[in-house]
């Protein structure tokens, strides 16, 4: 069956790979799924037939036969349990694994997502200069456990998992701010993330879409 998602018919951070449909073309690379893009635009987003996939008129949807889903931390977690790749066999291991997308998407993101608002959407405010090293401080706050956490392995639980795909996703965005290489377990780790050949395809394949030079 065909898998369909969506994607920013042009991407604000022009091809950096930031926007959410990276994380799950990645995620789809892993699995060694083929799929289609449907590009939109921010008025598409917005407009009934997208609302009735996404009803926060976002991108990524996912949609294959007569299954719609929206949220990224969904649309990994379907795909990691459809097919072999993501997620380990064992239980246990398995469970801590899908522990770990969670806390890539509602302990760590949050700060990230706190910070990005804060340099770019708040920037011309009188007291952001005031607001910005506080914010950076919780992003710290919560990198220093997890790099603590991390330690000298490869992955945050054995061998690599979706756990990984959506924390190395989040920590990306960070990268502008300088505050990974604040910690060079977590910058590696990152790295490592991005070396891996489905990554590279994912990431190639929304810079084909969103280069500079294409817009
Ligand atoms: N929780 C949802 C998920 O994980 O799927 C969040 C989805 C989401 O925020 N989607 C964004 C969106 O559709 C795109 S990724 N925004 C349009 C809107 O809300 O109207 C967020 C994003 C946007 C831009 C950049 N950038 O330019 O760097 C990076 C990430």
């Amino acid at each position: 069956m065909t898998i369909t998602i969506t994607a920013f018919e042009r991407s604000p951070d022009g091809g950096k790979g930031l926007a959410r449909d990276t994380r799950v073309r990645w995620a789809l690379e892993e699995v060694g799924q083929p799929y289609e893009v449907r590009l939109v635009s921010f008025a598409n987003m917005k407009a009934p037939d997208h609302l009735a996939i996404h009803p926060f008129g976002q991108i990524p949807t996912y949609e294959e036969g007569s299954l719609s889903l929206f949220e990224t931390g969904s649309i990994v977690f379907h795909l990691a349990e459809q097919h072999a790749g993501l997620l380990p066999g064992d239980r246990n291991a398995r469970a801590r694994a899908i522990t770990w997308m969670f806390a890539a998407l509602n302990t760590v993101e949050l700060p990230i997502l706190e910070l990005t608002t804060a340099r770019i959407f708040e920037a011309d405010n009188p007291w952001s200069e005031e607001r910005l090293p506080l914010v950076k401080d919780r992003v710290r706050a919560c990198l220093d456990k997890l790099s603590a956490r991390l330690g000298v392995a490869d992955w945050l639980d054995g061998e690599f998992s979706a756990g990984d795909l959506l924390m190395v996703s989040v920590l990306l965005r960070l990268r502008m701010s300088g505050i990974l290489d604040e910690y060079q377990n977590l910058a590696d780790y990152v790295a490592r993330g991005e070396a891996r050949p489905a990554y590279i395809r994912a990431f190639a394949a929304q810079f084909a879409i969103n280069a500079p030079e294409r817009l």
